[in-house]
This record gives C-alpha cells, sequence and structure tokens, in this order.
C-alpha cells in the first residue's frame, strides 16, 4: 500500500502540485530527457531517514524561503543533534562501551566537496564542524582530538553529551555488557538527509552517535563518504542507516548512486544495494539496513532488510511519512 502510494506521488508533475497547502514561488522549468520525455523536476524536495518531523521541517523553511540545499541539510539535521531525547545523534546519543559518547558526521555539496568527523567527543553539532572542515581545511576527515581541538578553535563550546537517561541506560548495560545490533531503535535512529533546492542542486548530510556501546574507537558507515551518503549532482544522492559495517563493506550509498547513473530509479536502486548485502550475509537475518536515494528528478526511494524504516518526505505537495519497502517481508 505504502508502496502503490509512493509510486503514484513519484510521479506527481508541477501541475498537479499547484493545489498543494505548500506552493512556493519557486519555477519547475521542463526540459526533456534523451528519449524526448518531458521531465519536469520535483523541487525544492527534501527527504530524511526515519520520520524526523521536525529536522525535515527546518530544511524545508530553508529551501522554501530559497535557501540552497547545503544550508538545508545542514540546518535540518541540527535539530536532531540538539534534541536529547534522540538517543542516537548528537547530544544525548548512546555512548561506547567506556561510556563516552563519540559521534561521526559527514556533509556533501554539489561540486563534490565534502567534510567529516570521526569519532568526535564533547561537541554537540558534529555536522557544522564536518561542514568547516569541507571549507576551512584541505582534508576531508579530521578524526578525535584532532577533530575537537579543531571545533574549538572555530568557536564550538565544549558540552556534555551525556544525559542523565543515557548514563542510567550505559549503567544498567554494564551489568551484562553485550553487544547487540538492535533492529530499529526508537524507530528513529542516525539522520541521512537528501536535499535539492531551488536552483536544482543536491546536498546531503548524516549524523550519529554510531552503534551503541560499540568498542572505542569504532568508527560506522555514517561519516563515510560513498558509504553513509554519496551526493553526485548530475544524478542524485543516497544515505544510508543501520550497522555501518554492513554499508562500509558494499560501499552502499555510492553504489546506490552509480545504479541511478546507469537508469534504476531511486527505488530499484536501494533494492539492489540491499539485496547486495544479504547476499553476503546469506541466511543472517539479525540486522538492519535502512537505504534512502533521491535523483535529479525530485524522485525518491527508500528499502530496507527488516520492516520498520520509514523515510520522510517535503516537496511543494506536502509532507510526509513513507514506511518502505524490506527484504524480510512484514509477518
Ligand atoms: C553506524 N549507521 O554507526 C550508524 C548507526 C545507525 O542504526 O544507523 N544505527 O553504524
Amino acid at each position: 500500500m505504502q508502496r502503490r502510494k509512493f509510486l503514484k506521488n513519484s510521479g506527481l508533475t508541477a501541475a498537479g502540485m499547484v493545489s498543494a497547502p505548500l506552493l512556493t514561488s519557486c519555477k519547475n522549468e521542463t526540459r526533456s530527457d534523451a528519449n524526448g520525455k518531458i521531465i519536469v523536476p520535483n523541487k525544492p524536495i527534501v527527504v530524511c531517514t526515519w520520520d524526523f518531523q521536525n529536522a525535515s521541517a527546518k530544511a524545508w523553511e530553508v529551501l522554501n524561503t530559497g535557501g540552497n540545499a547545503l544550508d538545508a541539510v545542514e540546518q535540518g539535521v541540527r535539530m536532531e543533534e540538539a534534541d536529547v531525547n534522540n538517543e542516537t545523534v548528537g547530544k544525548g546519543g548512546r555512548p561506547d562501551r567506556d561510556g563516552n559518547v563519540t559521534l561521526d558526521a559527514c556533509i556533501m555539496d554539489k561540486d563534490g566537496n565534502c567534510g567529516a568527523v570521526v569519532y568526535l567527543q564533547n561537541i554537540a553539532h558534529p555536522i557544522s564542524v564536518a561542514r568547516k572542515v569541507m571549507e576551512e581545511t584541505p582534508h576531508i576527515i579530521l578524526a578525535g582530538k584532532g577533530a575537537e581541538q579543531f571545533a574549538y578553535a572555530q568557536g564550538f563550546e565544549k558540552e556534555d553529551l551525556l544525559t542523565e537517561s543515557t548514563k542510567k541506560q550505559y549503567q544498567e548495560w554494564l551489568k551484562t555488557s553485550k553487544y547487540e545490533t538492535p533492529i530499529n531503535i526508537e524507530n528513529h535512529d542516525t539522520i541521512g538527509m537528501l536535499a535539492i533546492d531551488e536552483k536544482g542542486d543536491l546536498a546531503g548530510a548524516c549524523t550519529t552517535s554510531g552503534m551503541a556501546y560499540k568498542m572505542a574507537g569504532r568508527v560506522g558507515d555514517s561519516p563515510i563518504i560513498g558509504a553513509g551518503l554519496f551526493i553526485d549532482n548530475e544524478i542524485g544522492g543516497a544515505t544510508a542507516t543501520g550497522v555501518g559495517e554492513e554499508v562500509i563493506r558494499t560501499v552502499g550509498s555510492f553504489l546506490i548512486v552509480e545504479l541511478m547513473r546507469q537508469g534504476k530509479s531511486p527505488q530499484e536502486a536501494c533494492e539492489e544495494g540491499v539485496k547486495r548485502i544479504m547476499k553476503k550475509n546469506e541466511g543472517r537475518k539479525d540486522f538492519q539496513i535502512g537505504f534512502l536515494a533521491i535523483n535529479k528528478r525530485g524522485q525518491t526511494g527508500a528499502y530496507c532488510v527488516h520492516p520498520g524504516f520509514s523515510y520522510r518526505r517535503y516537496d511543494q505537495s506536502g509532507h510526509e511519512n513513507i514506511e518502505s519497502d524490506s527484504f524480510i517481508e512484514k509477518t
């Protein structure tokens, strides 16, 4: 049902959107593809992993007032980094097995510029530090203490990221100290966000506290360009959530963008991405991966291993939470 709804919506034309409540003043230019078929890009548009309403609304606000995609994704995901009730991203994220909250994030723009921070401590907004790495340094990834020092030099404040709630949960966890990768943590998890602005340019951001109770020093897919996030302004973008080790093994987001380059729709590309992972893990059902993709025309798609993953989409027609189809069927 959800899938059909998605397919129907992905075919919306600009004319079909005119009566929608969130209509913007932007003009969707009409172009044709190689076969002469008329293309009406759906823009601006923003999508994010899971049902992060506040984050996507913030990004939409930026896009809907003429802001660019890069600012939209940064401002959008910052909402989740700041929300202490979200225990998988930013401040209030669950710690590693030593009790330290270590954050990973990356950002990528229309020109292929990118920045990332890994194993960052004491800073609530890793996405903004990642953007600074992209814009203010000759590097792409800064890690650990170096990233933290760089953040202070850029004016970021030191903050304790552990909350009463996550401290309590950690103390409880210590009783068994068992590392598990639960499926659909809290039903909202790492946030990956993809946007196309009024000019038709893409950007993406991904930010997380990683897998709870991971080994000290562990870095997942989320800050790795090509794994947790990839943007190609000619083709589209993709982002991932779930067990990062599996996403890295297939360079998931890059794979999905390349599959779209070869002509697959975002939906088909996400499905193929998950299938590649499952092929390497035959018989395993103990982990979740969710992929989300958008193409240059503003068509979107998502696919996951276990039922339960969804994504929120904001465009001129309004906004909705779209349930993703899954490799393992709903029972
Ligand atoms: C990671 N992909 O660190 C992230 C975390 C995540 O469900 O998305 N968890 O592997």
